[in-house]
């Protein structure tokens, strides 16, 4: 009997083990560093497993971005304000993933998304929108300042 117990106690040890070690794993981010320039956003890799993601965004650029995460099948698929910026408020709350906010050049963010980034399509892009000292407007989204980032 004694010696029963003390083989249950062994196989729950054992259990509780591979259940703690295949938490971690499972819960360690997949980690993405991001470059962003006039006007790109330049992931390190285009695609990460379905789970827990950690963008590490920098601006290697010479004027201020930013970057921001929603779920997409493209950038064009995106809706748009008249002067061709995204209209992140026409974006449901369940498609929205997080933003930097403006990074001034040189300056480094790490996103930590705080939601489960399930297989499928997203895209990386800078919604700023700057007026000129002549009056006009230069919308990076509109300059090509987006890319396609796959969960799978
Ligand atoms: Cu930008």
């Amino acid at each position: 009997m004694k010696k029963a117990m003390s083989l249950i106690v062994v196989a729950g040890v054992g259990i509780g083990a591979l259940f703690v070690s295949t938490s971690a794993a499972a819960t360690k981010p997949a980690s993405v560093k991001v470059n962003l320039t006039e006007f790109s956003i330049v992931p390190d890799k285009a695609s990460v497993k379905a789970g827990r993601v950690v963008f590490r965004v920098k601006n290697i650029g010479v004027e201020t971005h930013e970057m921001v995460v929603v779920a997409a099948t493209s950038p064009e698929v995106l809706p748009l304000k008249p002067d061709g910026s995204v209209d992140e408020a026409a974006i449901p709350q369940a498609h929205k993933y997080g933003e930097t906010g403006e990074l001034k050049v040189g300056k480094s963010k790490t996103l930590v998304i705080k939601k489960k980034m399930g297989p499928g399509s997203y895209v990386l892009f800078c919604n700023l929108v700057e007026k000129m000292p002549n009056g006009t407007t230069m919308v990076h989204f509109k300059s090509g300042m987006h890319t396609l980032f796959t969960v799978t």
